[in-house]
């Protein structure tokens, strides 16, 4: 059996709307309630999410229904990768960081979460009338998509894949450097993982992860209309986070 692909595309949609939402972590009822309120229709709309659909938040398990619905296309964050790894990762570091759901399933439960969670990709690139948009969870480890297309897809050597799926789902450099260089041959990319208080766009690359999933309830879901690249709620005039 062939390893799941690590980039996907998605052609354009031609009867809805397409759209992308930050880290989720276990909070469904929260997200449903914001698809609610823009008139997300799923026999004709899309959502894109840039991972991190479990752990911290009381809703966990629901990932499996989510996961089932045809309109529902997320990537893989880092913690979504934590169940990949269940049986060799670091269980401390993932208790820590809000993995008690898992640890007390059942075996077989956790070994049919890790089969579910492996066919998320790394990337995911959806056509729009306006041009290419990629998604991933944290950054993009290149100044160009087109080489991220190429890592993903090629014969990358495992030590060095290793290293740029890590980057795609850790990394913070972009953000916490400021840097708005952006990445190129692609009209935007979209990515979560670095909470802020409202979406930055650095360059062409869109970060946001508003906190929807706060447990104070202090964020809340920004949804990002990937043909037309506005937000709602809309993106205040001036950014600050
Ligand atoms: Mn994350």
């Amino acid at each position: 059996m062939s390893a799941p692909p690590l980039l996907k595309r998605f052609p354009a949609n031609t009867v809805g709307r397409d759209f992308a939402v930050g880290d989720i972590h276990g909070h469904f009822t929260r997200l449903q309630a914001a698809l609610d309120a823009i008139g997300f229709d799923p026999a004709v709309d899309r959502l894109f999410s840039v991972g991190d659909l479990v752990d911290r938040g009381p809703e966990c398990e629901e990932v499996i229904k989510w996961l089932n619905k045809p309109w529902f296309h997320p990537v893989r964050g880092n913690h979504d990768d934590y169940v990949c790894r269940y049986d060799t990762c670091d269980i401390g570091n993932w208790l820590h960081n809000g993995g008690s759901w898992f640890l007390g399933l059942p075996s077989l439960e956790q070994a049919n979460y890790q089969v579910m969670f492996n066919e998320l990709p790394i990337a995911i690139e959806v056509e729009t009338p306006e041009g290419l948009v990629g998604l991933l969870h944290a950054d993009c480890p290149f100044p160009s998509w087109f080489e991220l297309q190429f890592e993903l897809t090629g014969a990358t050597e495992h030590k060095r894949l290793k290293l740029v799926k890590n980057t795609c789902m850790w990394s913070r450099n972009r953000i916490e450097f400021g840097d708005a260089s952006g990445v190129a041959d692609v009209r935007a990319v979209v990515c979560g993982h670095t909470p802020v208080r409202q979406p930055v766009v650095l360059g062409n690359v869109y970060h946001i992860d508003t906190g929807g999933w706060f447990p104070d309830e202090s964020g809340h879901f920004t949804l990002l209309d990937l043909q037309t690249l506005a937000a709602t709620p809309p993106i205040p005039a001036k950014l600050e986070w």
